[in-house]
Parts: structure tokens; sequence; C-alpha cells
């Protein structure tokens, strides 16, 4: 209960921020977008969001707090896309957020107020979204798909019946969970299946996101199997906006 009040006196007090971690396209090396991860200065302290966001949805915090995400991330990537830098934004939800009454408004609205077109924000969920009984989630997501927004699955492999979450809701991309790249190579099951997931993505057209690349020979492996995009410690860590903004012209530590 102590933790839900501080956060609250820290999203009032503007103690949250931003940090912007960049998504490559594996053939070019370009970076074509950036997810945005929020951190709590907490006295001076960088805390991740595994520590708060749980209690965040559990008060509903979550709501207010998603939403001034949202806002910030759209601002800042609005300014790059003004210097003539075609970049993406992705940004994630939790299923409350979702199910909020007004969240089509919320979005529709800062994007809006920020001139940003609908198609260069990505909203990230998790498979988890995709389990709710009443399909009310799923439902919610298809509409903001309708004004233009491109979605994806976060994580994507670790949730019961992944390829059936394909069915439900159509989406733009899939980003395939860190675990699958970790043991790529080293765990034939694993290679296949990720193997697999690129195909799949591709026959349907949908975009696929490797997350988690650490090893040099996880790219290598990644680019030959036609995987479109990567993310990862090996291409560039979470940044401040400052640091996004040096690799302009788009060139991470790849190659
Ligand atoms: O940044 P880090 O790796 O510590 O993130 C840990 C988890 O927190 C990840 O699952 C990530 O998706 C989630 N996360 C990070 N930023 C946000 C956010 O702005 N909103 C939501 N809902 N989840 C986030
Ligand atoms: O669940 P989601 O994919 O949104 O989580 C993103 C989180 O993954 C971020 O908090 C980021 O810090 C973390 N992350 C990004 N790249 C790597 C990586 O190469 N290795 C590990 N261990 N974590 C990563
Ligand atoms: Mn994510
Ligand atoms: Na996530």
């Amino acid at each position: 209960l102590e933790l839900q009040i501080r956060l609250r006196e820290a999203l009032a007090n503007g103690d949250f921020f931003l940090e912007y971690q960049p998504v490559v396209d594996l053939g070019t090396s370009q970076v074509t977008s950036v997810e945005a991860l929020v951190r709590w200065d907490r006295d001076g302290e960088a805390v991740g969001p595994d520590a708060f966001l749980g209690a965040a949805e559990e008060s509903g915090l979550i709501v207010p707090l998603g939403e001034w995400i949202l806002r910030e991330a759209c601002e800042k990537v609005a300014v790059w896309r003004l210097s003539d830098w075609d970049i993406g934004l992705s940004v994630n939800l939790s299923v409350k957020q979702v199910l909020s009454p007004r969240f089509m408004e919320t979005v529709a609205g800062v994007l809006a107020e920020t001139g940003l077109s609908s198609d260069v924000l990505t909203l990230e969920v998790d498979e988890e979204v995709l389990l709710d009984d009443g399909g009310e989630a799923v439902q919610r997501l298809a509409e903001l798909r309708e004004l233009g927004v491109r979605l994806a699955i976060d994580d994507y492999g670790m949730g019961y019946a992944s390829l059936a979450h394909l069915r439900r809701l159509s989406v733009d991309a899939i980003k395939i969970d860190p675990s699958f790249i970790a043991d790529l190579g080293r765990d034939d099951t694993v290679t296949l299946l990720t193997h697999t997931i690129i195909q799949l993505g591709r026959d349907l057209g949908v975009q696929v996101v490797a997350e988690g690349i650490e090893r040099p020979e996880q790219l290598e492996q990644l680019r030959a199997m036609g995987c479109d995009h990567g993310q990862g410690f090996l291409v560039a860590r979470p940044m401040p906006a400052s640091g996004v903004e040096s690799l302009v012209g788009g060139e991470a530590g790849v190659n």
C-alpha cells in the first residue's frame, strides 16, 4: 500500500521517465523504431518496471501512468520525425489499460495532439491479453487497429496455444520471446521453433522481431533464417532519448 502511495506521488511529481531501446532491420542494420520503456527515478535511483508495474496495475494507477507514457513517447518521436527521420514507436500496454473506459479516445487524442500518424505507433500486448474470456480486450484491440495503429504480440511463443492467438486477433508484428533467442543454436527444438515462427510470420505477412539478441552468432542465425527485425543488448541497450538522437542516421552497433 505504501508503494502505491509513493507511485501516485511519483506520477504527480514527474518522477517517471522513459528509456528507448532501438529496433533494427536485420537486413540493413538501420534503426527502424524504438520501444519505450518506463523507469521510476526513486530518489536518484532508476527503478525498473518489474518493481512497480504490478502495484500500478492493482491500484489502477497504470491507467493515468500509461497515458503519460504514451503521450511522452509520442511527443518525442513526433519531434524526431519532424527532422525527417522515419522512425517508428512501440509502446507496451497492460490489459488493465486496454480494458479501461475511454482508452480508445486516449490513444486517438494523443495522436491528434502530437500530430503523429497512427501507423507510426505500435501497441505491444502480451499473449495474456488475448486469453481474457469475454474477448473484450481482443475487441478493443481490434477497434484500435481500425484507427490505423499497429498491434504487436510481445513475448510471443511463451503462452498457451500461441498459434491460436494469431487467429483471434489480426496483428502487424510478433516479438519472439527472448527465451527462444537465448537458446538459439544451442537447443535444436528451440532453434526449430524459432525458425517456424519466422516462417509463419512471413507466410502471414506479419513482421517478426527477435528480442534479446546478445551474441553475434544469434544475430547471424536470425539473419540466415530471414528474420526481419531484431532488438537486444548486442544491437543497442535501452537508452535515454539523447542517446537515440546520437544514433541519428540510424547505425546501431551491429554489422
Ligand atoms: O525495461 P524492462 O526490461 O525492465 O521491462 C520489464 C517489463 O516491463 C517488460 O515486460 C516490459 O514489457 C514492461 N514494460 C516496460 N515499460 C512498460 C510500459 O511503459 N508499460 C507497460 N505496461 N509495461 C512496460
Ligand atoms: O517484455 P518486453 O519485451 O517489453 O521487455 C523488454 C525488456 O527486455 C526491456 O526492459 C529491456 O531492458 C529487456 N531487454 C532488451 N534487450 C535485452 C537483451 O538483449 N537481454 C536481456 N536480458 N534483456 C533485454
Ligand atoms: Mn515489449
Ligand atoms: Na511486455
